[in-house]
C-alpha cells in the first residue's frame, strides 16, 4: 500500500458540495481509502488574488494505484465536476493536487511530487499539520510542523476554520 495526501480546494459555489462530492468520488478509486482527513478551511486566494475565498482541505489516503494513475484519476473526477481550466490560478469548483506520495520525488512533465509549491503555502500546511504533524517534506527535509512556523502570522490569519452557517455553500443539503 502506498501513502499520499490529497489538497482539495474550492472557490465556486456551493464550495462544500464540491468538497464533499471529491471526496465520494475519491473513495470510489479502485484500492484506495481515506484513512484522514483535515477540518475544511476558508481561505484567502493566494497567488491571482482577486476571486472568491476558497474551501481548502487535505486527505490522507491509502492506495494501490502508482502517482501517474492517482493524478489520473483526479483529472478525471476534476473533469466530472465541473472543472473548467480558463486562467491559472484562477476561480475552480474542484482542484485536486497531490502533495506527497510515499516519501518518494517525482519530476515528469505532467506530475512533480512533492508538489512544488506546497511548503510555501498556509492553506495546504494548516490542514495538513491536522492531518499528520510529523509528517517529512523530502525535497526540504523538514516536517509541515517545522515548515509551518515559517510562514508569517499575517499569511496564517487567511486560513480560518469553516462552519457551515445556514443559507451559505451547500444549505440545500441541509434543508431537508
Ligand atoms: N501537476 C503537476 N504536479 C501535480 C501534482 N502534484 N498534483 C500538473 C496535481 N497536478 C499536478 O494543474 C496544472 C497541471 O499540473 C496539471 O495538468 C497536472 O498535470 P491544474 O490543476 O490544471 O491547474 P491549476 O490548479 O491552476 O495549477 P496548479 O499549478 O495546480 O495551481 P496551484 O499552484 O495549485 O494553485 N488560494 C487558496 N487560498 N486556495 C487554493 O486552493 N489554489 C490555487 C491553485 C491558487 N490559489 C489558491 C488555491
Ligand atoms: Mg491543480
Amino acid at each position: 500500500m502506498n501513502k499520499a495526501y490529497i489538497a482539495l480546494g474550492s472557490n465556486i459555489n456551493p464550495r462544500n458540495e464540491f468538497l464533499e462530492q471529491a471526496i465520494n468520488e475519491i473513495e470510489q478509486i479502485k484500492t484506495t481509502s481515506i484513512v484522514k482527513l483535515s477540518s475544511i478551511y476558508e481561505t484567502d486566494p493566494v497567488g491571482f488574488e482577486d476571486q472568491e475565498r476558497f474551501l481548502n482541505q487535505v486527505i490522507e489516503i491509502e492506495t494501490n494505484c502508482s502517482a501517474i494513475e492517482l493524478l489520473e484519476e483526479c483529472q478525471m473526477i476534476e473533469r466530472k465536476l465541473g472543472r473548467k481550466r480558463e486562467l491559472r490560478w484562477g476561480p475552480r469548483t474542484i482542484d485536486l493536487d497531490i502533495l506527497l506520495y510515499n516519501q518518494e520525488n517525482i519530476m515528469m512533465d505532467q506530475l512533480v511530487i512533492p508538489h512544488p509549491r506546497m511548503h510555501v503555502r498556509a492553506f495546504v500546511l494548516v490542514p495538513l499539520v491536522e492531518v499528520n504533524p510529523n509528517l517529512v517534506i523530502p525535497t526540504i527535509n523538514k516536517t509541515v510542523t517545522e515548515q509551518l512556523s515559517l510562514i508569517t502570522n499575517e499569511e496564517k490569519r487567511g486560513v480560518v476554520k469553516w462552519i457551515k452557517k445556514d443559507g451559505e455553500d451547500g444549505s440545500k443539503l441541509t434543508e431537508s
